[in-house]
Order: C-alpha cells, then sequence, then structure tokens
C-alpha cells in the first residue's frame, strides 16, 4: 500500500460502545502506509496499559486520505512563559490573546468559560473574538478536531526536543493548534488539559504557538478548549474543515 491513512482506535469496556460500552481510551492518526503496523501496535499497547483496567471491544478503523485532499501547513513557532500563580498565569494569556486582536472582553470570557466548567468537555467552544459570544451549537460535547498529524514524525520530535520538549502532549496540541491557526477567520485559541497531573496550557495565534505555565492547579481534573473566530464566520464551514480537512503540519 502507499499513501496516507488515517487509523482511528477506540476500546470500551462491557461491549462495543453503539451498545453502550464505557469508553475506555481512544486515539486517531493520519500516517503513511508503511506506518500503519507500528502505529497499530502502539496503539494495542497503549489498551493493554490502560490504568482503567481491560477492554472488552476494540475497534480500529482505517481509510484511505487522497492526496489531493490534503492540505499541508507549518508549525507555528514554540514560545515558553512562566508564571509564579494561576492568577499571573490567567493574565498573560488574557494578553497573548490581546495580542490576536481578541477583545480584553472576550479573552475574559473565554477564561471563565474554561474555569467554570462542571465537567471536561470532548471538544472545543467557538467564539465571537469581539463579544465573547459562543457561537457553535454543539453545547457540552464541543467541536473536535480530526484528521490531522505530523507530516514526519521524527522532523516534528526533534524540533520539539530542540526547545527542551518531549511530551506526547506538546506533540498533540501544537498539531492541533496548527491546525485549527489556518482556518479562515481564525484570531486565537486559548487551551488547558483536562489531566489532572498537567498544569500547562497555551494560547496560540496566526504567529505562535505560546506555553503557559500553570493555567490551573495540580490535581484539578477540568481542561477545555476555546477558538476565537472573527465576526460573521460561516459556523458550519469552519467546523467542516475542523473535524474533516486532512491537515499535515510540517515542523
Ligand atoms: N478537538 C477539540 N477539542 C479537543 C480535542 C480535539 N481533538 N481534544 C481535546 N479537546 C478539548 C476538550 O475539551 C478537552 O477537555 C480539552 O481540550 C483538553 O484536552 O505544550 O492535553 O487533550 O505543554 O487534555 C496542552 C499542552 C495540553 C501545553 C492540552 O489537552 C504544552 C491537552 P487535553
Ligand atoms: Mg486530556
Amino acid at each position: 500500500m502507499r499513501g496516507w491513512f488515517s487509523v482511528r482506535m477506540r476500546a470500551a469496556r462491557g461491549c462495543i460502545h453503539e451498545e453502550g460500552g464505557e469508553h475506555l481510551s481512544g486515539c486517531e492518526r493520519m500516517i503513511a502506509a508503511d506506518a500503519i503496523r507500528s502505529i497499530i501496535d502502539g496503539m494495542l499497547q497503549r489498551i493493554e496499559k490502560h490504568p482503567k483496567g481491560q477492554a472488552d471491544a476494540i475497534n480500529f478503523r482505517i481509510d484511505r486520505i487522497e492526496e489531493a485532499d490534503i492540505v499541508r501547513i507549518n508549525a507555528l513557532p514554540i514560545e515558553n512563559r512562566v508564571a509564579a500563580t494561576v492568577e499571573e498565569a490567567e493574565e498573560v494569556a488574557i494578553h497573548c490573546l490581546k495580542e490576536s486582536c481578541i477583545s480584553p472582553q472576550a479573552a475574559r470570557i473565554g477564561v471563565q468559560l474554561i474555569r467554570h466548567l462542571k465537567s471536561s468537555m470532548r471538544g472545543a467552544m467557538i467564539l465571537d473574538a469581539e463579544s465573547g459570544v459562543r457561537l457553535d451549537e454543539t453545547e457540552s460535547r464541543g467541536v473536535r478536531l480530526s484528521h490531522m498529524d505530523c507530516e514526519d514524525e521524527e522532523k516534528f520530535l526533534s524540533f520539539l526536543r530542540s526547545h527542551g520538549l518531549n511530551g506526547t502532549k506538546t506533540r498533540e496540541a501544537l498539531i492541533l493548534a496548527s491546525k485549527a491557526s489556518a482556518m479562515d477567520g481564525y484570531l486565537g485559541e486559548l487551551c488547558w488539559s483536562d489531566d489532572p497531573g498537567y498544569v500547562s496550557g497555551y494560547v496560540a495565534s496566526t504567529k505562535s504557538y505560546c506555553r503557559i505555565t500553570p493555567l490551573k492547579n495540580h490535581a484539578n481534573p477540568i481542561g477545555g478548549r476555546i477558538l476565537f473566530v472573527k465576526k460573521g464566520l460561516n459556523i458550519p464551514k469552519a467546523i467542516q474543515f475542523l473535524e474533516k480537512k486532512p491537515t499535515l503540519v510540517i515542523a
């Protein structure tokens, strides 16, 4: 086989997701044909080692991606900011958002929206960058970016290492943020992780991926993502791009 493929896996307990099985883990890659075996192997290992225990149903799906459909974009340049407290980090985030033409009001609303979530969403909220009004109608699910990966894993990882970074979290977040930044009408993004042990987050724009630590306190299991967009953006079209457009990020 040749070309690019989307490989998706999800594992559940009890029975398959469609019959009410409990979600255990999932992941998705977009990779060249010759990497399929090793990626599937890695996904299987991930399931075997899952802290929540054994999977009862594992679903793999592999789809060819047409080369002509793929867009290639450059990874955003990485910056790092370290603050003394969460409050100070919030101010750094708001400052970065303002530099990307997001209004102070919308930036503060964004921070508060994530801060006050009762439970984490699976996807992102889309906000009007001027008023801070939520524009997507996906409620507690959010918009899930998908069909994206780095073009060359080795190059991408060595780009991260050159910034002293080696976590899969930054890898995945930089790919997601870079894809989002290529969307029409995009101005910026705010994110922090829902992983209780991971307190770094970031503000992204069309110019940079700015890591900010600590955007939440240790042991806090709530995270989230907000995309800030220009007024009047066609939201269904934007969601189509974020969810479906095959995108490879080049480091
Ligand atoms: N599309 C849209 N939103 C998503 C997606 C996705 N594919 N995946 C996660 N989210 C949303 C969802 O609301 C999660 O609750 C929230 O983002 C956080 O997701 O460089 O790990 O996967 O060190 O926990 C930042 C890295 C890591 C900073 C972010 O997010 C750094 C992270 P998580
Ligand atoms: Mg997470």
